[in-house]
């Protein structure tokens, strides 16, 4: 919630202990997919959320993310899912479908269960664009990224809820 003096926009302190956290992560373009992933587990070890309290599991591909956060979601075992991928664009219309369904599906899920499901899925043109995104030289890694809206989000809800 918004703090005495405060605009209420600036990152808040995260404090992780005690949150459980799912990370579903899309096998395609894994030389993208597992810096990202490593950049999710960084954050959430920075933030105080446990080895123990964290659950993974691989999906084919970006398409297949939503229905396995759902599932995950679902079960009532986690505060928070983070949905990791990396879609390149390519010659064919493959992609828009791919990136698309997998937005769709994502925000379908997090409103469905109503367990934050962050999107944490790479929509580039080139494959450098996509490295740029995990090295971070160029840019903050994008899992950190979601890693912090997965426990900044989990945080907010319990609040609101409380
Ligand atoms: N899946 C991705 O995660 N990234 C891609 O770049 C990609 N491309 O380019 O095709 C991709 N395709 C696979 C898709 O996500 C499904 O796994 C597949 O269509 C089976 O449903």
């Amino acid at each position: 919630m918004t703090r005495a003096g405060s605009s209420g926009a600036e990152m808040p302190e995260l404090d992780g202990a005690g949150l459980r956290i799912g990370i579903i992560s899309a096998r395609f373009n894994d030389h993208v997919v597992v810096p990202l992933r490593d950049g999710a587990r960084r954050a959430l070890a920075r933030t105080g959320v446990a080895d123990g309290d964290i659950t993974e599991a691989w999906v084919p591909g970006a398409f297949e993310l939503p229905l396995a956060a759902k599932a995950l979601a679902q079960t009532g075992k986690v505060d928070a899912v983070i949905c990791l991928g990396t879609v390149i664009r390519g010659d064919t219309p493959h992609f828009d479908y791919v990136c698309n369904e997998a937005a769709r599906g994502i925000q379908r899920a997090q409103l469905d269960t109503g367990v934050p499901v962050m999107f944490g899925v790479l929509t580039v043109d080139t494959e450098q664009q996509a490295l740029d995104r995990v090295e971070g030289r160029v840019m903050t890694n994008k899992g950190e990224e979601a890693a912090e809206g997965a426990v900044e989000m989990a945080l907010l809800l319990k609040c609101l809820r409380a």
